[in-house]
């Protein structure tokens, strides 16, 4: 019987997660990026060896990098782009001669996942991380100011954004800026609202066509490198899974990534499954994309959301909101028995709760709320698999 790998992101020696507190959760795998190296920069063998070294001696494996960022360049096909690519290919090289094979990366335009609320209170004490609607329109609208975005909203959601907007205090409106465009854990950019207004007009020429282009040539050219090194390069979802402050999104349904696979179809063009941002759309059929995109998921990220009909959406305990867990859990049982290899799979963000919420901890990273998704994640993995069985 052939189980996931149950692995957890780890942000680094500076992380308040320690590799010990990982392996009394139960975790064997580590998700780990060098996030010290600058954006478009080599990963050296050295670099890599390094950290290796520090995850095995705590008794644990390096299995999955997340993520090598894709630096703006690539994505706009403007400036040293192809210099970033080769250095890309070279970091593929590196990372495939110290045996790490599956790299995970996005291609979101300027900004990677994006929350208006980073503590937005359950019922049952802990916090959860948000996406509100009428948040995001507001700082679009009356903190960004950003030229023709009016257009964009319906006058119901200027109004809702207007009303919402009156009744931020100076602090709240200085938190929900901090939020979006600060940089969430593992997000490599970090703007002011004048450097974000900038990044986001260097996509003026870009549009979700060029992107796509831009895309499939980053993958025509790194994919050749990654399937002869035994690579497997896996997209992460758009989260939220459609365009927002006006940028194209590409990687947001199954749609998109069947087509990604038709224009590059090289064994190492793969997805990292993303429950989380899927499942953000009602017209996401996870169990279903699980069975047919299946050959080509080399990551799993599991967690659940929870959206209402506007648009709204925060995150879930891992079992509950609008994934079907158990669904989606058994398909990726089934294809793993099917396909005779194990995929890696880590408990994404959790609640912040108990201890956690005296400390500091990295929003969606904290210990106790993945530790508790993991425990919830393996048990249903393990109830799924005995009752087939037997
Ligand atoms: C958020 C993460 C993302 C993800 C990148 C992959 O919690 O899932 O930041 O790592 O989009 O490149």
């Amino acid at each position: 019987m052939i189980l996931m790998e149950q692995t957890w992101r780890w942000y680094g020696p500076n992380d308040p997660v320690s590799l010990s507190d990982i392996r009394q959760a139960g975790a064997t795998g580590i998700v780990n990026a060098l996030h010290q190296v600058p954006n478009g920069e080599v990963w050296t063998v050295e670099e890599i060896k390094k950290r290796k070294a520090l995850i095995e001696e705590a008794g644990l494996k390096w299995s999955v990098v997340e993520s090598v960022p894709v630096h703006e360049h690539i994505k706009t096909q403007t400036g040293d782009f192809q210099k970033y690519i080769d250095n890309y290919k070279q970091s593929i090289r590196n990372l495939s001669e110290c045996g790490i094979y599956v790299i995970t990366y996005n291609f979101m335009p300027v900004l990677d996942w994006t929350r208006t609320d980073l503590a937005y209170p359950m019922p049952d004490g802990s916090k959860a991380l948000r996406f509100e609607k009428a948040a995001m329109v507001a700082f679009d609208l009356f903190i960004l100011k950003r030229p023709g975005a009016k257009k964009e909203y319906t006058p119901q959601e200027i109004e809702k954004a207007q009303a919402r907007f009156g009744q931020m205090s100076a602090d709240e409106k200085q938190l929900l800026t901090r939020n979006i465009i600060a940089g969430l854990p593992g997000s490599e950019e970090s703007f002011t609202v004048g450097q974000f207004q900038e990044a986001l007009d260097r996509y003026k020429e870009t549009d979700a066509n060029q992107l796509r282009k831009n895309l499939i040539y980053f993958l025509q050219e790194i994919c050749p490198v990654a399937d002869d090194k035994n690579v497997k390069l896996v997209i992460h979802a758009d989260d939220p899974p459609y365009p927002i402050f006006g940028l194209p999104r590409i990687l947001s349904t199954e749609a998109d990534f069947k087509q990604l696979v038709k224009a590059v179809p090289n064994p190492s063009n793969c997805l990292c499954f993303c429950t989380g941002s899927f499942g953000v759309r009602a017209d996401n059929d996870l169990p279903g994309m699980v069975e047919r995109l299946g050959d080509r998921i080399y990551f799993v990220h599991l967690r659940s959301t929870q959206r209402d009909a506007e648009g709204n959406f925060h995150e879930a305990n891992h079992l509950e909101g609008n994934v079907d867990m158990y669904r989606v859990m058994k398909q990726i049982w089934l294809l793993q028995q099917r396909e005779n290899r194990s995929i890696a799979m880590r408990p994404d963000h959790g609640h912040q709760m108990v201890d956690d919420l005296k400390k500091k901890t990295n929003p969606g990273y904290s210990c106790i709320g993945r530790l508790r998704g993991l425990a919830e994640l393996r048990g249903l993995e393990m109830g799924i698999a005995k009752s087939l069985l037997e």
